[in-house]
């Protein structure tokens, strides 16, 4: 019986979305990337699975959504589960929020086109006749709000001192060799360092003053300790190595 194949449905942008590539790249799982837009997204992932989020993974016999649960599926090592918690739940969502509040505010943004690159020409001729409403939906979901925005400036800068205390004297975050943990962790942080072999990031147009920031923030432990993960790590496993 032939097999079917297994789909990673993903926005392009989505750092969570990247977590779960990275992962099943990683652990040498052979799969389809899918790339849905941001609006038509909501009934096709209900229909497909239980809530609007992606990524989800569809293996041809189970649907697996979340990034969390994807990478539970590719069974990799090195899982910290305090440490990842702060990413999923604190790190994660708060770079997203404090880029998509200048982003979504930005009229000379080119964040429509990113994220609908790649998506079928029937989503993205929706998705762009939607889109002032998407657009109005994530500024309420995320609270990403432009007066919220030096806040978050400042919170980012306090999660990246957070971290570039966790990294000082460690190449790998678990038990010396890279694994789960440090693809949570640099997927997460890979829209402020956005490395070259990650080149979503380094295709968004930021407004000026968040381009400052972050390169303000590019010769920080943390983030040199993003790119070398990226550089040594995203496509140079060849095998399946957990
Ligand atoms: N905890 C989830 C978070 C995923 C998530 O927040 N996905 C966002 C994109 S980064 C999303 O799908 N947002 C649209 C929606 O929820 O409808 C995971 O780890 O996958």
């Amino acid at each position: 019986m032939a097999r079917r194949e297994v789909r990673l449905v993903v926005f392009a942008p989505s750092h969570f979305c990247e977590r779960a590539r990275w992962a099943l790249d990683h652990t040498g799982v052979i799969y389809r990337e899918v790339r849905w837009a941001p609006g038509p997204h909501a009934l096709l992932a209900k229909r497909l699975g239980t809530g609007t989020s992606l990524p989800i993974l569809d293996t041809g016999t189970d649907v697996i959504q979340g990034s969390g649960r994807i990478l539970d599926w590719t069974g990799i090592r090195g899982h910290d589960p305090d440490l990842e918690g702060r990413f999923t739940r604190w790190i994660g969502p708060l770079v997203r929020r404090y880029l998509y509040s200048a982003l979504l505010h930005d009229p000379s943004s080119n964040l429509r086109e990113v994220q609908f690159d790649g998506v079928s020409r029937p989503q993205a001729l929706i998705g762009r006749l939607l889109w002032p409403l998407t657009r109005q939906r994530m500024i309420r979901a995320m609270e990403a709000q432009a007066d919220a925005h030096p806040g978050l400036e400042r919170q980012v800068e306090a999660a990246l001192d957070w971290f570039d205390a966790q990294v000082v004297g460690r190449h790998y975050l678990v038990g010396g060799r890279f694994g789960r943990a440090d693809i949570t962790a640099a997927s997460l942080l890979a829209p402020l360092a956005r490395p070259a072999a990650c080149p979503v990031y380094q295709q968004i147009r930021l407004p000026f003053a968040v381009e400052d920031a972050l390169r303000g923030w590019q010769k920080r432990r943390s983030l040199l300790w993003v790119e070398r993960m990226y550089t040594k790590h995203r496509y140079s496993d060849k095998q399946a190595s957990f």
